[in-house]
């Protein structure tokens, strides 16, 4: 019986000695295991005569309780350790350098129509939007565009099929149903700008059926064409960042404002390249005009009261013009090496303190 004691120690000592989990399972295997040492011990019971058996087993069964526990315990011991020196060895060091991220950049129609609602929020205008899907009424009607005006044709404007009224929605062809709106549940004074997505049947190389407007209006009690020149001048010049810029007001035709004028700027085409600013040619940039006092009447303003100016504006086209894109659909590729480059880093990155927001044009 002595070399189960023996047996035990040298068990309880190589428990004791297991390095890891894999270790101790070893270790359980070849004592506890189908054809473990100690199993085999159980079996040899089998073949004891009877009055041996009684004592042995006892003995037999002892140890293999015991070396069960040691393992149990020595488990326990191990698997802490193991926990131990995960947190010591994951553990996240906050002083290591941020893995860099990919930067993103502003597109550069976002770019002009933030750029032109801070100069008119300079002015005292504020932004107003409405539904890229409109009725008939406020998109056409009630700017005064009549019945049989081509725009008015299925070919050139997007309609949806009919409700069940019979009424028939349109994509908007220009953001003006935005100041039909305004004016119909504001009182005057109004100073708006309304930028957003217009949509046209046109698609060609100039021409996307996706296209983005900025349009404003002012309605007060005085307010006059020399309003109109002034404000447009203004933006004009603080857009393209020419003081001196010539600004040329060419007579022009809009059902819903009258008299219209088209805003031209002055420029040049040396060398076929085209420079804003200088130069004897012009460029046309804006169209604009006194409201209509029958767009007045339809929107509930008595025109004897109140007058107004509104203007037009194509982003893209200012886009292109000040950032010298040249061409329109690459606006909506969605072609990242194209945003990297004419694209915009958002002014509250540390690393573009001191950057030009200029992107592509330098
Ligand atoms: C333009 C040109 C001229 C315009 C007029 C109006 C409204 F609603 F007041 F009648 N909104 N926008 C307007 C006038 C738009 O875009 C080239």
């Amino acid at each position: 019986m002595e070399n189960i004691d023996a047996l035990k120690d040298e068990v309880a000592g190589a428990i004791d000695g297991a390095a890891d989990l894999n270790a101790l399972e070893n270790i359980r295997i070849a004592e506890l295991g189908k054809s473990g040492r100690i199993t085999s011990l159980m079996k040899s019971l089998g073949q004891m005569a009877p009055e041996e058996r009684k004592e042995a087993g006892q003995r037999f069964n002892a140890l293999k309780n015991t070396v069960a526990k040691l393992i149990d315990a020595r488990k326990i011991v191990l698997e802490e350790a193991g926990i131990d020196a995960r947190l010591i060895e994951e553990k996240i060091d906050v002083t290591l350098p941020a893995r860099p991220e990919i930067q993103g950049a502003i597109h550069p129609i976002s770019q002009t129509i933030d750029e032109v609602i801070s100069i008119f929020g300079e002015m005292g205008f504020r932004v107003a939007e409405g539904p890229d899907i409109e009725e008939d009424w406020y998109n056409f009607t009630a700017l005064n565009i009549p019945l049989d005006h081509p725009a008015r044709q299925e070919h050139d404007t997007f309609y949806l099929n009919a409700e069940k009224d019979g009424q028939r929605m349109v994509l908007r062809t220009h953001t003006s149903p935005v100041q039909i709106r305004t004016m119909q549940v504001q009182e005057p004074p109004i100073r708006i700008i309304v930028p957003g997505r217009t949509y046209r049947c046109d698609h060609d190389a100039t021409h996307s059926p996706m296209f983005h407007q900025v349009e404003g209006l002012v309605i007060d009690k005085s307010t006059h064409m020399g309003h109109l020149k002034g404000c447009l001048i203004e933006f004009c010049r603080a857009f393209f960042g020419v003081d001196d810029l010539r600004v040329r007001f060419r007579p022009s035709y809009f059902p819903f404002t009258e008299p219209s004028a088209e805003v031209d700027i002055g420029c040049s085409f040396e060398g076929g390249t085209l420079k804003i600013g200088h130069g004897d040619d012009w460029l046309e940039i804006l169209g604009s005009g006194m409201v209509n006092p029958k767009v007045l009447e339809n929107c509930g303003l008595d025109p004897t009261v109140y007058q107004g100016f509104a203007f037009g504006v194509g982003i893209e086209r200012i886009a292109m013009l000040k950032y010298g894109i040249p061409d329109l659909r690459t606006f909506y590729d969605s072609d990242l090496r194209w945003l990297r480059h004419y694209g915009f880093q958002s002014l509250d990155v540390p690393s573009m303190v001191g950057r030009s927001s200029l992107g592509g044009a330098s």
